[in-house]
């Protein structure tokens, strides 16, 4: 019989994480003039996707294998303007006296095979318990809007093709992320520019 599994820590966990988040960005907004957040999306993983995690690496699905191998059941996605803003994002996380970075991973930098670009942030959020407070994992995925043009197209090619993408497809979509990292390039500069005009104003 399939172990059912508690998500009251996952829930309190989100919330937290999301009221975190959302004072940081507008207290990031008052200071700079400035808000880089075109949207944010949070999730808590379903049940089918856990135990689908836990088949790919020949675990059962049971509290403890959740625990210990499935690190993004709490889920949130922080949406920016320009590449320059994922970073900033970063170090305003990294700031929080709340939220504990644990791992950073930077698919910007060193985008993944597939040509997946992102920069995920394994973190610990605290709840507080009746009698303790305990640190729940989740991950933060921040990335420009034209990364996760490109990440939600191939979400959708990789659903219609669940066990093996066709060869040019596969091809077209790390060409595409190629021409995404330009696109992005040109907007920070533009940016950039737009930036100057302002200053001199
Ligand atoms: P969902 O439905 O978004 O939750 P590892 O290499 O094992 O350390 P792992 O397990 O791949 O790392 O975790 P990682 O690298 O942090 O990436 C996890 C999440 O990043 C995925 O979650 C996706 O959301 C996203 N992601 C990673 N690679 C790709 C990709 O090639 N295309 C797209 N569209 N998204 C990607 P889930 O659980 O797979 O999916």
């Amino acid at each position: 019989m399939t172990e059912k599994i508690n998500f009251s820590k996952y829930n309190y966990a989100l919330k937290m994480l999301e009221t975190e988040v959302d004072i940081l960005l507008q207290e990031f907004t008052i200071h700079h003039g400035y808000n880089p957040v075109e949207h944010v999306k949070s999730r808590i993983k379903t049940e089918q996707s856990i135990q689908n995690k836990l088949k790919e690496k020949n675990l059962e699905y049971n509290e403890r294998n959740v625990l210990l191998h499935v690190p993004d059941v709490v889920g949130l996605r922080i949406v920016v303007s320009f590449l320059s803003d994922v970073y900033d994002i970063v170090a305003l996380i990294h700031n929080s006296h709340n939220i504990i970075i644990k791992k950073r991973k930077d698919y910007i930098a060193n985008p993944k095979e597939s040509g997946y670009t992102s920069y995920h942030l394994l973190v610990l959020v605290p709840i507080y318990l009746e009698n303790h407070v305990e640190y729940v994992e989740a991950e933060i995925q921040i990335r420009t809007i034209a990364m996760d043009f490109w990440a939600s197209i191939d979400h959708k090619i990789r659903y219609k093709f669940p066990d093996v993408i066709p060869p040019d497809v596969s091809k077209a979509l790390e060409n595409y992320a190629e021409d995404i990292k330009e696109l992005d390039k040109k907007m920070y500069y533009l940016n950039k520019i737009m930036n100057n005009y302002q200053e001199n104003l």
